[in-house]
């Protein structure tokens, strides 16, 4: 294997990190489950507009090539590789009113964290007996929920086209076929083993192998994003008593991504700042200040339409869940005050 020169061209993490010589030192490494540096950098070489590009196959990933993942880390999150995770659940630490009462410019609030199944491969790396099995246990477990909780499991591969495409236009469903994830190995075998359970209201939803072998997500329209949070709190909480998930004390919860890590928490709103957007620049400081990422509304990859922008919180290693939040509610609180004033101005 030689040198990617794909890489050039890109200002993925990846790229930047991947230098030759760290290139040299990881190429002949493998994992345990016999995971390699090509796996983990197809993505971002295939990919040169990744925003990161490279993905593990299990947690030994991460000390295997740590000479990669570390710097990227370090960027993504501002965490050093002698620091540890620490996490805080609990929504009475949360100080979140409604940023947005009057529902003049949040749509929606969603909030999801990211989980993988205890000393077994990432989504990257898994082979489908062991999805499948995933799916059929996670499914079940799901199906004893009760009250707000309480739901249906509905597997990709036994749902119509028409189902699929409007759960996805209305943000409740991971999309179909991305490249990025396809080259990651993450869409092998699909659409088997995969799926989504939902409460009524679809405000309580678990994705099942996608990017990460659970998506465990609350959200509702409006800005009461502390409603949210604490029925997230509730449900992870009581998953979490059933399941054991990949988790170490420096890295915190183990996600295929490094982006994902720590927390595995991204906290958004669907905001509309039309004027905003006609200020990237200004837009774009504000969000840096406030450690905030500006994705469109189709999420990762995706563009924005009519104005509306999705804010969630960019750190999840080495902050909390409060923190996570906090950073996202503070970012809102700030782009709301911007927009206000841009609208005086005109
Ligand atoms: P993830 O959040 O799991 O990293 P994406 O960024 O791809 O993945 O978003 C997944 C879906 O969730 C997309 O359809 C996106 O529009 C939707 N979404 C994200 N935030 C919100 C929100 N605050 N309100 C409604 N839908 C949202
Ligand atoms: N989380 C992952 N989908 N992403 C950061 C991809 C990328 O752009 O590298």
């Amino acid at each position: 294997m030689n040198y990617p020169k794909e890489l050039k061209n890109s200002k993925s993490l990846l790229a930047k990190y991947l230098t030759p010589e760290v290139f040299e030192k990881l190429k002949d490494r493998t994992t345990a489950n016999g995971y390699t540096l090509a796996q983990a950098i197809n993505s971002g070489v295939q990919n040169p507009d990744s925003g990161i590009g490279a993905y593990v196959g299990d947690e030994e990933s991460y000390t295997t090539f740590k000479e990669l993942f570390d710097p990227i880390i370090e960027e993504y999150h501002g965490f050093k590789s002698t620091n540890k995770h620490k996490s805080n659940f609990n929504p009475d630490d949360l100080n979140a009113p409604n940023p947005d009462p009057e529902n003049k410019y949040i749509i929606s609030t969603r909030i999801r964290v990211g989980r993988n199944i205890k000393d077994i491969p990432l989504g990257t790396a898994i082979s489908s007996e062991q999805r499948n099995k995933i799916e059929q246990d996670i499914s079940s477990t799901l199906l004893t929920f009760t009250d707000e909780l309480s739901g249906k499991y509905y597997p990709l591969n036994n749902m119509s086209k028409q189902e699929s495409e409007s759960l996805i236009k209305d943000h409740f469903l991971f999309k179909a076929g991305d490249r990025f994830l396809e080259t990651a190995g993450l869409n092998r075998d699909w659409p088997n083993g995969r799926g989504i359970y939902h409460n009524n209201d679809k405000t309580f939803l678990v994705w099942i192998n996608e990017e990460d072998e659970l998506r465990i997500i609350s959200m509702q329209n409006g800005g009461d994003i502390k409603e949210v949070f604490t029925r997230l709190s509730k449900a992870v909480k009581l998953l979490q008593s059933k399941v054991k998930f990949a988790y170490n004390d420096h890295l915190g919860y183990i996600t295929s991504c490094p982006t994902n890590l720590g927390t595995a928490m991204r906290a958004s709103v669907h905001i509309k700042v039309p004027n905003l957007g006609k200020n990237m620049d200004k837009f774009q400081e504000i969000a840096d200040k406030y450690n905030v990422q500006i994705r469109g509304i189709d999420g990762e990859h995706s563009k924005s339409v009519g104005g509306i922008y999705d804010i969630s919180n960019k750190r999840r290693l080495g902050v909390t869940e409060v923190q996570c939040v906090q950073d996202m509610y503070d970012g809102v609180v700030a782009l709301i005050k911007a927009e206000q004033e841009l609208v005086s101005l005109s």
